[in-house]
């Protein structure tokens, strides 16, 4: 490389090495963090096959992006040592202002980068999608033609989290379960204002929002208690906004449902309307039976006058809907 950096040194080749140079502190900052935060248990190490994905997603772009970075940080080090003004062995060539070498090597490997980046990205975010049905249940085995997954209606609430299982006719307050190694399907909404849904042993996180249906394709493949929460700030009873996550056998899960099916209320429109009003840091409480339109009009905002729901065909739609538009 004909580098020598004079006094004259060409402007571009020094703004690009400046934002190579920030990014490189800016990476190390962040690699830094999150080795510090104490959540990187969970973030690299997570019981969901879909969150494990993500870790991995995010551990190789560091990799990829420390390619540049660490060759600038040391570049960096070594031309401001080497071209010191105490050092008269290094060339001084004050008239220089070009040098293809040093451009191909500048724009190049960043390029390649980013095309490498890019790729990922688009190949992630596709495989990733929170609306794609599984198609694996980790990296070993596929899931069965005939596996339904289990679904769960997830409302976020002022503060508090409902899940309903249709299949099952239950509901429960700041707690969900599910059985290991079986799809999970979410389908999520938010009865006031936008919150995100967020299981970071399960999956990334998932906006929740008033009139709108979003969904989260997932699994656990871990028995386990496990921490969800908002990761959207939504008011002042937001940082009690959280529930556990159980990750169960089938046998632990089927005695689950039963207990939860022995509790004596039932979440119709009469309990919904009371759950409803604002509370911070509400216990765990369980419906043993529910209204099985109850999901349907929460999403369509119609609890509080059944005669104003949408016919089915009107129905509010699905955030996959929205996005396509
Ligand atoms: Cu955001």
């Amino acid at each position: 490389m004909e580098a020598s950096a004079g006094p004259d040194i060409n402007d571009v080749t020094m703004v690009s090495f400046l934002r190579l140079r920030s990014l490189g502190i800016g990476g190390t900052a962040a690699i830094a963090s999150a080795l510090l935060c104490g959540c990187h248990r969970t973030v690299f190490d997570p019981a969901g096959y879909i969150a494990r994905q993500q870790g991995r997603l995010v551990v190789t772009s560091t990799l990829l992006m420390l390619l540049i970075i660490f060759p600038v940080i040391l570049l960096t080090l070594f031309f401001a040592w080497h071209y010191r003004q105490s050092n008269t062995e290094a060339d001084y060539r004050p008239d220089w202002d070009h040098s293809l070498h040093l451009e191909l090597a500048i724009w190049a490997a960043p390029l390649l980068i980013v095309i490498a980046l890019g790729a990922l990205t688009w190949i992630g975010s596709h495989t990733l999608d929170p609306f794609r049905p599984l198609h694996r249940i980790d990296a070993n085995r596929t899931v069965a033609a005939d596996t339904r997954p289990l679904i769960v209606d997830v409302v976020a609430l002022d503060w508090k989290w409902l899940f309903i299982y249709p299949a099952q006719g239950i509901a429960v307050e700041n707690e969900a379960a599910a059985p290991i190694d079986v799809p999970i399907r979410f389908r999520i909404t938010s009865e006031s204002v936008m919150n995100a849904f967020f299981v970071p042993a399960l999956a990334g996180q998932v906006y929740a929002m008033p009139g709108m249906r979003s969904e989260l394709n997932a699994v656990i493949n871990h028995p386990g208690d496990f921490r969800g929460f908002s990761s959207s700030y939504s008011g002042a009873g937001f940082s009690h906004m959280e529930f556990r996550f159980l990750g169960m056998t089938s046998e632990r899960f089927a005695q689950w449902i039963r207990q939860n099916r022995e509790a004596p209320a039932r979440l119709d429109r009469e309990t919904y309307l009371r759950l409803v009003r604002p509370s911070i840091a509400d216990p765990v409480r369980r419906y043993g039976t529910i209204d099985p339109a109850i999901f349907r009009s929460i999403v369509d905002r119609c609890v509080a006058s059944p005669r104003s729901c949408p016919p089915p065909s009107r129905a509010a739609p699905s955030m996959a809907d929205g996005a396509a538009q």
